[in-house]
């Protein structure tokens, strides 16, 4: 079993719902549970500035899953939110990343791990503090250092 966080994040259609329901349905993926979430908290949309503010969490769940199948799960729970792919960084009901698989490094056409970006986003490394302090990010450090390094961004806890 692989220890496995999931980035959440919402700006359409009741965010907080669409959070708090992802929940649930990541501790009904095949093999797997949840086993910690964090806090919800509120923060100005990162990208296009066209669009709502977004609510974010991290999760962590157990998995007996591979990576890609483990994402296609994460896909089909987005596509029940009626997420629809529409221009990068735009708004959506709900988007669900693959964060960190255990403590490996994978980069394939489909899904890249540690998820790039996440080490300079305070609405994931925030979230993800909270639950896993301690944490290491597989060939970029602590949780914590990465954190500090980027609080000049604001994350609000809001739940
Ligand atoms: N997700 C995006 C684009 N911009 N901004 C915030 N604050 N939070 C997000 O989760 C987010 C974003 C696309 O995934
Ligand atoms: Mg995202
Ligand atoms: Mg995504």
């Amino acid at each position: 079993m692989i220890d496995a966080y999931i980035g959440l994040g919402s700006n359409l259609d009741q965010p907080q719902q669409q959070i708090l329901q992802a929940m649930d349905e990541l501790d009904c993926i095949p093999e797997s549970w949840l086993v910690r979430t964090s806090s919800l908290y509120a923060s100005a949309p990162m990208g296009p500035q066209d669009q709502p503010a977004y609510v974010n969490a991290v999760a962590a769940i157990t998995t007996g899953l591979a990576p890609l199948d483990l994402l296609d799960e994460l896909q089909a729970i987005e596509k029940r939110h009626g997420r629809v792919r529409e221009r990068r960084w735009g708004p959506r009901t709900l988007d669900l990343d693959l964060l960190l698989y255990g403590d490996q490094i994978i980069r394939e056409h489909r899904l890249t791990v540690p998820h790039p970006g996440m080490t300079r986003r305070a609405f994931v490394l925030k979230p993800l503090f909270e639950i896993a302090p301690r944490l290491q990010v597989p060939g970029l450090g602590t949780v914590e250092k990465l954190w500090t390094d980027c609080t000049d961004q604001q994350a609000r806890r809001i739940q």
